[in-house]
């Protein structure tokens, strides 16, 4: 199996990313940022928990995220792989995710970091704001939280994969195909 955890800060350009490294390597998707927006737009328990944090730029608890990804883990029994998409996001993320695969014998293939610049990360997600109705994106103040989350709980996460020989870093500025070459190169290096 291929399982890849896709890593980066808000804005980074995981889900763009993700779109296409899905596509060519028939990997399946699993975004804890989109489930949870899809739980929100069916105004399910879980969904309406999570708005709570979400609007603020906090992290969703971990029980939550953890308990929904090991059930899209085992919807989905036959798959070639997956692609980790804002997941894990804090250390014990990471361990319970580790757990999860370790008991289906298919563990983490590599983790992929977007590296960009905090100035390049707010003007994406204002503009994103015009078209996406996300109330994370519409104020600079709560992009400027979501990158200091990031940086205080999501960024020693890469030291966890590192410590595994699993961390590989990606130049993330630049153009969107650009960027999608240089993943390609770091997956197929490492199949
Ligand atoms: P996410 O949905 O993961 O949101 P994100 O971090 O903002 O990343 P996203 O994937 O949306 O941005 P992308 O870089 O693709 O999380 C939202 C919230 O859910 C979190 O804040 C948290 O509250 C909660 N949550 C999710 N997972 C959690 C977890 N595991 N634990 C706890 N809480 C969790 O793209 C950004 C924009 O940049 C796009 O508009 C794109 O078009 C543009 N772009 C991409 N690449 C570009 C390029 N090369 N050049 C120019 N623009 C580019």
């Amino acid at each position: 199996m291929l399982n890849i955890v896709l890593f980066g800060p808000p804005g980074a350009g995981k889900g763009t990313q993700a779109a296409k490294i899905l596509e060519k390597y028939q990997l399946i998707h699993l975004s804890t940022g989109d489930i949870l927006r899809s739980e929100l737009a069916s105004q399910t328990t879980l969904g309406l928990e999570a708005k709570k944090y979400m609007d603020k730029g906090e992290l969703v608890p971990d029980s939550v995220v953890i308990g929904m990804i090991e059930s899209k883990i085992d919807s989905n029994a036959g798959a070639k792989g997956f692609i980790f998409d804002g997941f894990p996001r804090t250390t014990a993320q990471a361990k319970a995710l580790d757990e999860m695969l370790e008991e289906k014998g298919a563990p983490i293939t590599m983790m992929l970091a977007l590296e960009v610049e905090k100035e390049e990360l707010i003007k994406r997600l204002l503009l994103r704001s015009k078209e996406s109705g996300r109330a994370d994106d519409q104020d600079r103040s709560i992009i400027e939280n979501r990158i200091k989350v990031y940086n205080n709980e999501t960024a020693p996460v890469q030291g966890f994969y590192e410590a595994q020989g699993k961390y590989e870093g990606i130049q993330g500025m630049g153009s969107i195909d650009d960027i999608f070459h240089r993943l390609c190169n770091a997956i197929d290096l490492k199949k």
